[in-house]
């Protein structure tokens, strides 16, 4: 299958993050694009490709204007603000406030547009973000035109990102971005499927309500595990979207045995909502080595999740989300690709 990357990711680079009790190098950082890119190299997976460009008509359908406004604009402005460094939230609107009133300051800004401090600006960043939504436009754009899969290689990643809201390292939610186009493009249902360890709480809130858009997320418990507000069994969907969300809340520690029982519940249901296309949000930080997961798959596992993906026989779309475990990333993330194409 072909791989669609940019090199324009790294512009999204030195940033930091908020760990536990310190500001730390960010853990979602160019390499993690690089050395899957080398993967897909080194297995002859196939073509690596660079994305055309797309402007921003179908994230407008998903995202809110003012929301993909501020995107733009944030770093320049906190740069005239007389800041400098990774822009970064420390003050975010939570219950009883005017969640209508965007603030004018950029430090207001930046948090009302955030759920997290995970989504941080650096210079480059809104080229990055550009780019990779790039990347998933134009890799559904090849399996719209009939290949059987496609692979984005997306950097930032973009599951945690919703309509109005950045977040745990996501900013414009590429695999939203590409169910859009293919609706847009003759498809009457798409399904989303997130493997990806944390909620693709994003995902989830876009297509709440829709039910043009199957959305399963197989993910680690929200009572034990970032972002904590949202997953649980029992959030379905809501009005027209009612019974096309499902999710697969697993305990800490889940090995393949329990992980791969969820994930075969989750195929009956993409099975029996009988997709147009499928879209892989493909996060593998559920590896027993991702320094901020606690999952405990092994590489040996991957190739078996894309086989698995494979059985369903539709058009498919994997788009690149999270994994930390820079080291092994591209065996793991490369390793789904060569199973489902077995
Ligand atoms: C796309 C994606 O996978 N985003 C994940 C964002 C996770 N952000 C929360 C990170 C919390 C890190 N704290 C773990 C402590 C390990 N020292
Ligand atoms: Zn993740």
């Amino acid at each position: 299958m072909k791989t669609v990357f940019s090199p324009r990711h790294v512009g999204h680079s030195g940033n930091v993050e908020l760990d536990t009790n310190a500001i730390v190098a960010a853990y979602e950082k160019p390499s993690r694009a690089q050395i899957i890119r080398e993967r897909v190299e080194a297995v002859g997976l196939g073509p690596v490709i660079e994305p055309n460009a797309h402007d921003l008509s179908t994230a407008r359908k998903i995202h809110a204007h003012d929301y993909l406004d501020f995107l733009e604009s944030v770093y320049p402005q906190w740069l005239a603000a007389g800041h400098s460094g990774t822009a970064m939230p420390y003050v975010w609107p939570t219950r009883g406030v005017r969640a209508d009133v965007p603030p004018t300051s950029i430090e207001g800004r930046i948090g009302y547009y955030a759920f997290d401090a995970g989504a941080t600006f650096v210079a480059g960043t809104w080229d990055a973000v550009k780019s990779s939504h790039d990347s998933a436009l134009s890799a559904a754009r090849l399996v719209q035109a009939g290949e059987r899969a496609a692979f984005a290689l997306c950097r930032p990643p973009g599951h945690h990102a919703g309509s109005n809201f950045a977040g745990g390292y996501c900013y414009i939610n590429n695999a939203a971005v590409a169910a859009q186009f293919f609706r847009d493009n003759g498809a009457k249902r798409v399904t989303i499927l997130d493997v990806d360890y944390h909620h693709g709480n994003g995902t989830q809130q876009i297509f709440y309500a829709r039910a043009d858009v199957q959305v399963l997320n197989l993910h680690a418990d929200p009572l034990q595990e970032y972002p904590y507000f949202l997953g649980h069994a029992d959030e379905t969907g809501s009005g027209a979207g009612e019974g096309f969300n499902h999710n697969f809340p697993l305990p800490l520690g889940t090995a393949w045995e329990g992980w791969s029982a969820a994930l075969d519940s989750a195929c009956d249901l993409v099975a029996a909502y009988a997709p147009d296309a499928l879209i892989v949000s493909l996060g593998v930080d559920t590896f027993e080595r991702d320094p901020i997961s606690k999952f405990r798959l092994t590489s040996s596992d991957y190739p078996k999740i894309g086989a698995r993906i494979a059985r369903l026989g539709l058009p498919t779309l994997f788009v690149m989300e999270g994994g930390y475990a820079v080291e092994e990333i591209g065996i793991n993330a490369v390793g789904v690709l060569t199973g489902f194409e077995q």
